[in-house]
């Protein structure tokens, strides 16, 4: 298999942290997103959606979107139950992280880490979002060692990407406890080195 990814990029971070995790051999293959190498014509044969991260089976099959990625690399592992209804409350933090916390988490801190801005510079419409997102997670967790179920899933692992690098996007997280709790436990069990300030 091979990955075509920002190493720097929260999304492009799941897929490896998934494969490694799972222990899956890849190859990994770099774009740089800051050179338009996604959108390049070679790339968008892989993906029209133009986006990292893309993995290429051996076959050349070719799959785009991270969560869609780690839910296909984690079936038949312990990161994606079997029961229909567990599987499905692991969707719902999968769509809610792409819908509601990746859009105003990550892309803040795109614009501070990628574009140079500052705190102050980054958009108020998605920090007021992002700190919402943090807010609802710090509630989602509180009595609850994992996201969904009773052990780590692959929905820990979509919420972990940006969520321990939220600093660099301005986000403090010294109000939320039970989420920093989280990252550590998360980190701990993934083998990641801690991402830092949290
Ligand atoms: N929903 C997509 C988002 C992918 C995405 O936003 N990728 C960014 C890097 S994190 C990218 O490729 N940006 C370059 C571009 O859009 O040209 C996913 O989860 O994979």
């Amino acid at each position: 298999m091979r990955i075509y990814g920002d190493r720097n990029s929260g999304n492009c971070q799941k897929v490896s942290i998934t494969a490694d995790f799972l222990k899956i051999p890849y190859e990994w293959i770099d774009i740089d997103i800051t050179k338009n190498e996604s959108r390049s014509g070679a790339f968008l044969r892989k993906s029209p959606m133009g986006q990292v991260p893309v993995i290429e089976l051996e076959d050349g099959r070719c799959l785009a979107q991270s969560n869609a990625i780690i839910r296909y690399l984690a079936a038949g592992s312990a990161l994606l139950p079997a029961d229909p209804f567990a599987q499905a409350k692991i969707d719902e933090l999968l769509f809610w992280e792409q819908y509601s916390h990746e859009p105003y988490v990550a892309t803040s801190r795109y614009h501070m880490v990628y574009l140079g801005r500052t705190k102050e510079q980054r958009e108020p419409m998605r920090v007021e979002r992002g700190e919402k997102a943090l807010d609802m997670m710090e509630t989602m967790i509180k009595g609850r060692s994992w996201f969904a179920g009773e052990a780590m899933s692959v929905a820990d692992i979509a919420l972990i990407a940006y969520t321990r690098l939220a600093h660099e996007g301005g986000f403090d997280m010294a109000s939320r406890p039970e989420v920093r709790a989280w990252i550590a436990r998360t980190e701990k069990a993934l083998g990641l080195p801690p991402a830092g300030k949290h």
